[in-house]
């Protein structure tokens, strides 16, 4: 059975750019309740353990850096089928190949700097959310 949650972040690049009304304005236009949300900062080694699974891979300091150089909006999202559709919302992770109309499509400049975050499956929007939020921040 499918989660009704999901969690997301507005990365520092669409932070900057001033992009996060009109992001969360289409989440919410797309059906998702908002469960919990906050303006943070993660730290180096916030965002070190939070993309601790691409440890490994070429990009991990860029990563690291970029997740961690300015504020973003993270949230815990609900709605029927919430991972799945909201993969379809934010669009692939290149903008180049994000289907016209996804968040990506609309905001992202580049695969590493692609405006928002969305869990890929059930468990790992659990533990994303846990990550950031406490159960008395969650509603
Ligand atoms: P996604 O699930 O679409 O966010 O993509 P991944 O989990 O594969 O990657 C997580 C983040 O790593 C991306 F959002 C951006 C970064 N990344 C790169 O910078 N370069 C790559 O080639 C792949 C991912």
């Amino acid at each position: 059975m499918s989660s009704k949650r999901t969690f997301t972040m507005i990365k520092p690049d669409a932070v900057e750019k001033g992009h996060t009304g009109a992001i969360l304005n289409k989440i919410n236009a797309s059906g998702f309740r908002i469960v919990s949300m906050k303006m943070t900062q993660m730290s180096k080694r916030d965002a070190e353990l939070f993309y601790a699974v691409h440890k490994e891979r070429p990009f991990f300091g860029e990563l690291v850096a970029f997740m961690s150089r300015g504020p973003i909006v993270a949230a815990i999202l609900e709605k029927e089928n919430a991972v799945d559709d909201f993969r379809t919302l934010i669009g692939a992770t290149n903008p180049e190949e994000a289907a016209e109309g996804t968040l990506r499509n609309q905001f992202a400049t580049s695969v590493g700097e692609n405006a928002v975050h969305g869990s890929d499956s059930d468990e790992n929007a659990a533990i994303e959310g846990a990550f950031h939020f406490s159960s008395r921040e969650m509603f």
